[in-house]
């Protein structure tokens, strides 16, 4: 099994500043520990961070026609709370996808908390730093399993 680990706008910028919401976490130390989740998860895990809209939609479509992803994780960062096309990728491809945040973001600023994008997920995991991607990546292998 194959998934993508799709990450959006600034994300590459984390362990910088802000670290009372986000930690000291890294892009690097997020997909470090993922990689060996994968590892003993016995799946395979491909990895694309972009601050640009059309490359994440470039990604998605990607995963289903050139790279034979069985699944998307994602966190769409702030593209979370504007994107139609981010959205709409994700439906055309009819890939099963899990959405992710570091944050939680229902106890933010009122504009963090519509996604555009959990409407065409399995479900939202928000709030518990690298491991909701390591939540969300189970949920995304168990459902593919079922
Ligand atoms: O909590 C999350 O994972 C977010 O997706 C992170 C996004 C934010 O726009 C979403 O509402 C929630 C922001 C990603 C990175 O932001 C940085 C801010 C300061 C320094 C470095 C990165």
């Amino acid at each position: 099994m194959r998934i993508l680990v799709l990450n959006g706008p600034n994300i590459n910028l984390l362990g910088t500043r802000e670290p009372e919401i986000y930690g000291t976490l890294t892009l690097e130390k997020i997909e470090q520990e993922l990689q060996q989740t994968a590892e003993n998860m016995k799946i395979e895990l491909r990895f694309f961070q972009s601050n640009i809209e059309g490359e994440i939609v470039d990604a998605i479509q990607k995963a289903k026609y050139e790279w034979d992803c069985d699944g998307i994780l994602i966190n769409p960062a702030a593209y979370t709370h504007t994107s139609v096309a981010i959205r709409d990728a994700i439906s055309a491809v009819s890939l099963p996808a899990v959405e992710v945040h570091i944050s939680n973001i229902h106890k933010r600023e009122e504009f963090r908390k519509y996604s555009y994008i959990a409407p065409v997920c399995i479900g939202q995991i928000a709030g518990f730093g690298v491991d909701s991607y390591k939540l969300g990546l189970k949920g995304l292998v168990d459902f593919i399993n079922a």
